[in-house]
C-alpha cells in the first residue's frame, strides 16, 4: 500500500503518521487538539501584492464555486461565520486570509467556474491563481474541496496535476457527505483515491454534521508544523483547544 511519500491508510487516507495518530486518538477516546479555533480575519486581496509577506506556512483552499470550501473553513476554526458562506455560487470573490498566529495562515480561494461571473473578472482570477500558485513560496499545500456528489471536474484535475507537478501536497475534501449514503459515499471516496497521484489523499467531510473532521485536523497540523517541536518555541507552539 506504499504509494509515493505517503500511505493510504484504510480508514482515512491520510499520510500514515497521521493516520497512526487519529486511529490511537479514536481507539483511546482522546481528544485532538484544534488549534484551529484560534483563526482570525486578515484581509481580503484583489491582487497578489495585498497578501500578507510570503513567509511561515500558508494552506490554500481551492475548489469549484459552491463547493463548500468557506464551510469547511467555519468547522475547522469552529467559528459559524469566519468564512463567508452563501447559498449563490461565486460569493468569495476575494482570497480571504484568515490568520492561526503571526507564521500560519489559511487561504480561502474563490471558487472556480462559476458560470455568471463576467468574463472580464473570470479572465482577471484566473491570472491571479495561476500566479499564487505559482509565487507563493510559503504555500504548504492545497485542501481541494469537491462536492461529493460531483468529485474530479475538470478544474479538478488541473489543480491535482499542478499540485502533482509542483510536489505540492493536496488534500481532497469529499463534503456534502450528508447528502449520501454510506456506502456510495466510500464508494466514491475509493474511486477517487484510485485516481489521485501519489502526493494526494482523499476523506469525506460533511460540514453540516462535522464528519471527518478530526481526520482533517490531524494533517492539517502536520502541515502546519504543530506536532514537529516541543511546545513554548513559537512555531512548534500546539496551542489551541481541544475539539
Ligand atoms: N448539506 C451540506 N451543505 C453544505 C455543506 N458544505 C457547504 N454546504 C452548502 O453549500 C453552499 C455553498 O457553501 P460555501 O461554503 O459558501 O461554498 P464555497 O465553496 O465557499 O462557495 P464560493 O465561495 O461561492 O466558491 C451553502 O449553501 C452551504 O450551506 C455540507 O457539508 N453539507
Ligand atoms: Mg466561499
Amino acid at each position: 500500500m506504499l504509494k509515493g511519500r505517503y500511505y493510504r491508510g484504510f480508514a482515512t487516507g491520510i499520510p500514515a503518521s497521521a493516520g497512526r495518530l487519529a486511529g490511537f486518538a479514536k481507539a483511546f477516546d482522546m481528544h485532538v487538539i484544534n488549534p484551529f479555533r484560534q483563526a482570525s480575519y486578515v484581509l481580503s486581496a484583489h491582487q497578489l501584492r495585498q497578501l500578507p509577506p510570503d513567509e511561515g506556512i500558508e494552506v490554500a483552499i481551492a475548489g469549484r464555486s459552491n463547493a463548500g470550501k468557506s464551510s469547511a473553513i467555519n468547522v475547522l476554526t469552529d467559528q459559524k461565520s469566519l468564512a463567508r458562506t452563501s447559498k449563490t455560487p461565486g460569493r468569495t470573490q476575494q482570497i480571504v486570509i484568515f490568520e492561526l498566529d503571526e507564521r500560519r495562515r489559511i487561504a480561502d480561494l474563490p471558487g472556480y467556474g462559476y458560470a455568471k461571473v463576467p468574463h472580464k473578472l473570470k479572465a482577471h482570477w484566473q491570472q491571479v491563481m495561476q500566479r499564487y500558485f505559482e509565487t507563493r513560496r510559503c504555500l504548504r499545500g492545497v485542501v481541494l474541496v469537491m462536492d461529493i456528489r460531483h468529485p474530479l471536474k475538470p478544474f479538478d484535475e488541473n489543480m491535482l496535476a499542478w499540485c502533482d507537478a509542483a510536489g505540492l501536497p493536496c488534500h481532497i475534501l469529499l463534503t456534502k457527505a450528508d447528502k449520501l449514503k454510506r456506502g456510495p459515499a466510500q464508494a466514491t471516496l475509493l474511486k477517487v483515491r484510485k485516481a489521485l497521484p501519489p502526493g494526494a489523499t482523499a476523506q469525506v467531510f460533511s460540514a453540516t454534521r462535522r464528519t471527518g473532521l478530526e481526520d482533517l485536523i490531524i494533517l492539517l497540523r502536520q502541515w502546519y508544523g504543530y506536532d514537529d517541536s516541543p511546545p513554548g518555541n513559537g512555531v512548534g507552539d500546539s496551542g489551541g483547544q481541544v475539539l
